[in-house]
C-alpha cells in the first residue's frame, strides 16, 4: 500500500506513521529480491559488544574414547579408510567436522602393521601422542617415530603417511585447521601413487638438527628465508617435559597458565604454524589457577596428573588423555589435584597475524 509522504511538513524524519513496521516490511521485500538486506536489523549481530561463540565447552574421556577407537579397528582398517579417525565433534557444531568454529579435532588410531597411505593438503596438521608408541609419521620425506605426549607437526602441502612397525596400537589426537581453510573456500588434497613416501633423511632428523641448536649447512633452501612454520617434525616429550618441570622447580610459574612453554620455530621464534600454536604447561599440585580468557577457542588435552577447568560456570574434571574444549572468551581457570601437564593448541597464531586476538582476565 503506498503512504502519502509528499506533503509531509517534517520531511527528513522517519514517517510517524501508526503503520511504519507494515511500511518498512514491505520495503525489506522489496529489497530483498534484489539480495540486499537492511543493516540496521543486523548491526548487533554483526558488530556484537563482546566476541559471541557458537562452540560449547566439552569434553571427552579417554576411557570412553578408547575402546569406541579401539572398535573401529575390527570395522575398517587404516588402509580402506585413509585415515581410521573418529571425528571430535562440538555439540554445537554437530555434522560440521569442528571441534571450535576454526579447528578440526579426531583421534586417529594406527594397528600394528598398518599403514596409512600418503597424501597431502592444504591444512596443516598436528599431531599429539596418548597411547603406543613406535609407530611414525613420515613427514616430508622424514620419519619421527612417536611415543606419548610428542607433538607432531605435518605443515600445509607436506607430503605425509603413517606407519605401524611396533606391537601395539597407538592412538593420537589430530588437530587440523581445516575449518578454517575451508572459510577461505581454499582446501586442496592429493593422494601419492605410492603407500609410503621414500625417507630422504636420516628418522629424527629436524629435532636432532634445530633442537641442539644447530642449522644443516647444505640446506639453503630451509635455512636462508625464514619459514612461517617451524623445520621441526616431532618436539619429544622426552625433550619438554623436563623443560616445564625445572620451570615449575624454578618458579616460572604464571599464576592463571602455571609452568607454560610455547612450542617454537628455531627459526624466527614465531609460532610453529601460521594457523595454529601450542604449549606445555605443567600445573603444581593444588595449583589453582586465577581465570583467565582469549579470544582464541583452546583445545587442551592432559598429558598427565588429575584436575578440573572450569568454563563459565561449567566444571570439567579431567585426568590423562583427556580432551576438553574452551570456546573463544570464555572465562576459565585450571585447577590441579596432582601435579598435571597439560598440552593446548589453538588458532591463536592466525588471529594474531590478523591483529584480532584479545585476552583478558
Ligand atoms: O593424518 O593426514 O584426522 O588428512 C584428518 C585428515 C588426519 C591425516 C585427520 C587427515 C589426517
Amino acid at each position: 500500500m503506498a503512504v502519502a509522504s509528499a506533503k509531509r511538513p517534517d520531511k527528513g524524519k522517519p514517517e510517524a506513521t501508526h503503520n511504519i513496521e507494515a511500511v518498512r516490511q514491505a520495503y525489506y521485500e522489496r529489497i530483498s529480491k534484489l539480495d540486499m538486506a537492511p543493516l540496521w536489523k543486523v548491526m548487533s549481530a554483526l558488530v556484537p559488544d563482546e566476541p559471541v561463540t557458537r562452540c560449547k565447552p566439552v569434553i571427552w574421556r579417554y576411557n570412553d574414547v578408547k575402546s569406541l577407537v579401539m572398535e573401529s579397528g575390527s570395522l575398517i582398517s587404516a588402509e580402506e579408510a585413509k585415515r581410521r579417525v573418529l571425528i571430535l565433534e562440538n555439540p554445537a557444531l554437530r555434522g560440521e567436522s569442528r571441534v571450535t568454529n576454526t579447528l578440526y579435532a579426531g583421534i586417529q588410531m594406527i594397528m600394528p602393521g598398518e599403514v596409512a597411505p600418503a597424501h597431502r593438503h592444504v591444512s596443516s596438521a598436528i599431531r599429539f601422542v596418548l597411547d603406543g608408541e613406535g609407530a611414525y609419521t613420515a613427514v616430508a620425506g622424514e620419519k619421527a617415530f612417536m611415543a606419548p605426549g610428542d607433538f607432531v607437526i605435518t605443515a600445509n602441502w607436506a607430503p605425509h603417511d603413517h606407519g605401524n612397525p611396533s606391537d601395539k596400537p597407538m592412538l593420537w589426537l589430530d588437530v587440523l585447521d581445516a575449518p578454517a581453510v575451508n572459510f577461505f573456500e581454499t582446501s586442496f588434497g592429493e593422494d601419492f601413487p605410492s603407500r609410503m613416501q621414500e625417507t630422504a633423511r636420516r628418522d629424527g632428523d629436524s629435532l636432532s638438527f634445530y633442537g641442539s641448536g644447530v642449522l644443516p649447512d647444505l640446506r639453503p633452501a630451509e635455512t636462508a628465508a625464514p619459514m612461517n612454520r617451524t623445520p621441526v617434525i616431532n618436539y619429544t616429550y622426552a625433550r619438554t617435559r623436563p623443560i616445564v618441570e625445572r620451570l615449575r622447580q624454578e618458579g616460572g610459574i604464571d599464576p592463571r597458565h602455571g609452568a607454560r612453554v610455547r612450542y617454537a620455530n628455531p627459526l624466527s621464534g614465531g609460532p610453529v604454524l601460521p594457523t595454529m600454536g601450542a604449549y606445555l604447561a605443567m600445573l603444581p599440585k593444588n595449583f589453582r589457577g586465577e581465570p583467565y580468557r582469549s579470544t582464541d577457542g583452546t583445545i587442551f588435552v592432559c598429558a598427565e596428573g588429575r584436575g578440573a577447568t572450569d568454563v563459565d560456570g561449567q566444571v570439567l574434571e579431567w585426568s590423562r588423555n583427556d580432551v576438553l574444549v574452551v570456546p573463544p572468551w570464555k572465562r576459565y581457570a585450571h585447577r590441579a589435584a596432582e601435579q598435571s601437564v597439560l598440552f593446548s593448541i589453538s588458532d591463536r597464531p592466525a588471529q594474531e597475524a590478523l591483529g584480532i586476538w584479545r585476552e583478558g582476565e
